[in-house]
């Protein structure tokens, strides 16, 4: 058998096993698992490497609309070339529905920001803003036949939050179709409340974006978003989970047997509220939605990675350049808190993170690394198994870790738009140095060698989904 390209003595890793072995690659897609591969156009030594998935990150914000005179620091082209820096294959993206806009007129404009300008492949989840009556009835329906499998309520931001019974009606939309929500869990009546009483205060410096957002905001959030999911039975993913209060409210729903999958960020593992507070308004750099907690809260996520709370580990990449005045220092956020845009970079610095402070320290193993980074994304957004593992048949998605590279985050070598990155001098052992897109070199060493390969992907529904209706309408 002739390949296109065979990866060479590497360890190969999937969410369950660990083994030496060669990978052949044809037409963009691996078709041989075995020693001793030979005759291949182009032969790819991997000695002394891992043979990973390539990372899935399936929370990731480009090109979004973000406020008056605000503008995020990543397009799909800034996006997707840090994506692949930091050894991710796919990108899901949300597409934002504006209120009175129709999900398709969405889509349209999200497709026009994104074609051509990916360097790794793209996919998107939608958010319903405006939950009508033709939205839930006709729109949506037809857009989970046509792939768009999955989209993100807001239980907070004035303008985005749905109230409980538009929830409800959004999740029966989702179990009639076969769609899978994600929810952002924040009692807004509770921030603005808050918001008030600090204004009174006057208590208007960054660090009191994490006061206004306590961890009681979303664990009442997390437990209510789950108990209507719960009245109409469908499974739901509780996004960003920043502390242990609301990663039990997770825990407590999966005893009482409901369908639900947890999503944590590195922003939970590394940061503190205390980042907020620094000299000036460096806070600003910390500020997104739920706010980093403590170092108890940290620990409490860890646990919940080690143990499988959390099925997903995703960035919630959503950058604004510091030192602009289109980005958090703009001229009302300088005077307030609650005008500092939300969202911290971490599209590239997410599986590095996670690779040197989980695997390299001992917390996790890199099985536990691959489910979720990759696999668990793949399954629970319906890209499995042509995404998220190494296995006969599936994309030739892969990125090569030098578990001996040591590399100090700097912002620079992070290639996003944003001007600074929260983990500026971070120590981290274990790099991804060479990543293949459907067999395609996209990254080696630091630099994107093939631009505009990513192609976007249409998704099936969701294992969660498909576990739980299994039959006539999981398609295979
Ligand atoms: N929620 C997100 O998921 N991302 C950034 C901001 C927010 O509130
Ligand atoms: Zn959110
Ligand atoms: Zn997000």
């Amino acid at each position: 058998m002739r390949f296109d390209t065979v990866i060479r003595n590497g360890t190969v890793v999937t969410a369950s096993d660990t083994f030496v072995s060669d990978v052949g690659i044809r037409d963009g897609r691996i078709v041989a698992l075995a020693a001793d591969l030979t005759e291949a156009d182009e032969v790819i030594d991997a000695t002394g490497l891992f043979v990973l998935p390539g990372g899935i990150d399936s929370h990731v914000h480009l090109d979004q609309p973000s406020g008056d005179g605000i503008v995020m620091a990543d397009d799909f082209d800034s996006g997707t070339r840090s994506a692949a820096i930091g050894g991710n294959s796919t990108v899901l993206a949300f597409c934002m529905q504006e209120k009175g806009q129709s999900l398709r007129e969405a889509l349209k404009i999200y497709h026009a920001k994104a074609d051509g300008k990916c360097h790794v492949d793209v996919s998107f989840h939608l958010v319903i803003t405006d939950p009508t009556a033709e939205v839930l009835g006709q729109e949506l329906p037809a857009l989970v036949e046509d792939g768009y499998t999955s989209l993100k309520v807001f239980m907070t931001y004035e303008g985005l939050r749905l109230r409980d019974d538009e929830i409800l009606a959004t999740l029966d939309t989702a179990r009639r179709t076969g769609a899978l929500v994600m929810v952002h869990c924040e009692n807004e009546d509770a921030i603005r409340y808050l918001i008030g009483r600090h204004e009174e205060e006057g208590k208007l410096a960054p660090k009191y974006h994490a006061t206004t957002r306590p961890v009681a905001a979303e664990r009442e959030a997390t437990h209510r978003a789950l108990s209507l999911a719960e009245i109409v039975d469908v499974p739901i993913v509780i996004v960003h989970v920043s502390n242990r209060e609301a990663m039990e409210e997770i825990r407590r729903a999966r005893q009482r047997g409901q369908k639900i999958a947890g999503e944590t960020c590195p922003q939970y593992l590394m940061l503190t509220a205390d980042d907020l507070d620094l000299e000036g308004l460096d806070g600003a750099k910390f500020v997104c939605s739920p706010p980093p907690r403590d170092k108890v809260s940290q620990d409490a996520c860890w646990e919940g990675i080690e143990q499988g709370v959390f099925d997903l580990f995703s960035s919630d990449h959503c950058p604004f350049r510091f030192d602009d005045p289109e980005g958090k220092l703009n001229e009302k956020g300088k005077r307030h808190f609650r005008w500092i845009p939300n969202g911290i970079p971490g599209v590239a610095t997410r599986l590095p993170i996670l690779f040197s402070e989980g695997v390299m320290k001992g917390r996790i193993d890199i099985n536990r690394f691959v489910a979720v980074t990759s696999t668990n994304h793949a399954k629970l957004y319906g890209m499995y198994p042509q995404k998220g593992t190494i296995a006969i048949g599936s994309d030739a998605d892969i990125a090569l870790w030098d578990p001996q590279e040591r590399v100090t985050l700097t912002n620079e070598i992070l290639q996003h738009g944003a001007d600074y990155t929260p983990y500026e001098g971070q120590d981290i052992q274990g790099w991804p140095v060479r990543l293949l897109v459907r067999g395609q070199t996209i990254m080696e060493r630091g630099s994107v060698v093939e631009a505009g390969q990513g192609q976007y992907q249409s998704r099936k529904r969701s294992n969660l989904i498909a576990d739980t209706n299994s039959g006539a309408s999981v398609r295979p």
